[in-house]
């Protein structure tokens, strides 16, 4: 069976990306270097609850299934760790069979620091944002050159790199006319965070890649993910996924089913028309899957805008009360000063049709699933920390 590896294993997305390959009979291998957990312990950002180490979750998933996930433990902003991944010999901290799986035929990257307000927290984390994110894909990319040209690189890139245009987005692509000549080119891209830069800087670097040395890479323009549940982890609760509620780490639909629990007046930024687009945790997967089982051509850049449905803050807002309220929690929704600049009433039009054409079936964000999370989530109701919710980190 195919070998896909998955850097960055241990996060929200990588370890039920891991187990969804798994399951379905990929030899599969996970590389992490535990950023996630230790800078939510650094800056005591507390998590819903406590998930076991990425060795202890690959023993879990061996003894329940009889699957094996492969563990390394590194940094793959150094090139030797990432490297040996291509040629071995690999450390791995955990595995059955300990012998070098071989060159992977995909790849899904998601090795990043992902979080717009821990970039622009100060300098300090500006600089590990930036060098974590552009060495890991720059190591990736050369590491692939040398040994690999023919693995399929799926990167995990962001619809924050096109920001709110006034004009429609297209899926990674346009084709301008100027001065009576026609060419395609990259989308343009604006940023409205540090975080969200480097994903531009990454669409660029492994641009490159393909142009010169024809590499065959497939960019997801994810949108904010919410969920816990996958078909995985229903198996047993010490498989969930790190899920994060606090103003750094936890994404906005997250947090507000966090916030309405905890009888916490939900955090609208501003005016609260600020609109993106949302996909549910299990549609990751299926995106993920559905690019692996389709790779880009050799020498293709291909794009998908990883979105399943556009929403604003205050609709998402209004459904969480709606539900909150149905199921007897007294929901309340604040505006508050937004911390970010962004803009906060704006144009929003992005195609996403690609995802769905070569398979994707959407799930939507629909009451039913509302009360899911909710029910799910409330079960750590006694883990939530109120002072971890907001402290407005400003840009
Ligand atoms: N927001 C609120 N209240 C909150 C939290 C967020 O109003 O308590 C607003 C933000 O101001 C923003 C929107 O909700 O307008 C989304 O914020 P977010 O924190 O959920 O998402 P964001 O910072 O954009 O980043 C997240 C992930 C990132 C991913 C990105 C996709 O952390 O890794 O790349 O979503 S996207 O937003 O499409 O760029």
């Amino acid at each position: 069976m195919s070998h896909v590896l998955v850097l960055g294993g241990d996060g929200y997305l990588g370890w039920p990306t891991a187990m969804h390959f798994s399951n379905r009979g990929y030899d599969v291998t996970v590389v992490d270097n535990y950023f996630r957990r230790n800078a939510c312990t650094e800056l005591d950002v507390g998590m819903l609850y406590s998930v076991p180490t990425l060795v202890q979750r690959a023993r879990i998933w061996h003894e329940l299934t009889g699957r094996e996930i492969k563990v390394v433990i590194g940094d793959l902003t150094d090139p030797n760790i990432m490297r040996s991944l291509f040629c071995g010999p690999v450390e791995y901290a955990w595995a059955l069979d300990k012998r070098f799986t071989g060159i992977p035929e995909t790849i899904i990257h998601y090795a990043e620091q992902p979080s717009a307000p821990y970039s622009l927290l100060n300098y300090k984390y500006a600089n590990i944002t930036v060098v974590n994110n552009l060495l890991v894909t720059n190591n990736l990319m050369f590491a692939v050159r040398d040994f690999a040209r023919d693995t399929h690189i799926i990167k995990l890139g962001t619809m924050g790199e096109y920001g709110t245009p006034n004009i429609d987005i297209e899926e990674g692509w346009i084709e301008i006319e100027h001065n009576g000549r026609r060419g395609k080119f990259l989308f343009p891209r604006q940023a409205s965070s540090l975080y969200h830069t480097t994903k531009i800087m990454d669409t660029d670097l492994l641009w490159f890649g393909v142009r010169m040395w024809d590499l065959r890479v497939t960019d997801l323009m994810q949108g904010p993910v919410y969920g816990i549940e996958t078909e995985e982890s229903k198996i047993d609760e010490r498989l969930l996924p790190i899920f994060n509620y606090d103003e750094i780490f936890g994404t906005i639909l997250n947090r507000f089913i966090v916030q309405a629990i905890a009888d916490y007046p939900l955090t609208v930024y501003g005016k609260g028309g600020q609109t993106r687009g949302y996909l549910n945790i299990k549609d990751t997967l299926q995106c993920v899957h559905m690019s692996e089982k389709t790779p880009a051509a050799k020498g293709q850049l291909r794009i998908f805008n990883q979105i399943m449905e556009t929403f604003s803050v205050n609709e998402l807002a209004e459904k969480v009360q709606r539900v909150g309220n149905s199921l007897g929690y007294n929901v309340r929704i604040d505006h508050l000063e937004n911390p970010r600049r962004e803009a906060e009433e704006h144009y929003y039009n992005p195609t996403y049709q690609g995802l769905v054409e070569i398979g994707v079936e959407p799930h939507y964000l629909t009451d039913d699933m509302l009360a899911g999370m909710f029910q799910t989530v409330a079960r750590f109701k006694n883990n939530i920390r109120l002072e971890v919710i907001f402290h407005g980190v400003k840009w």
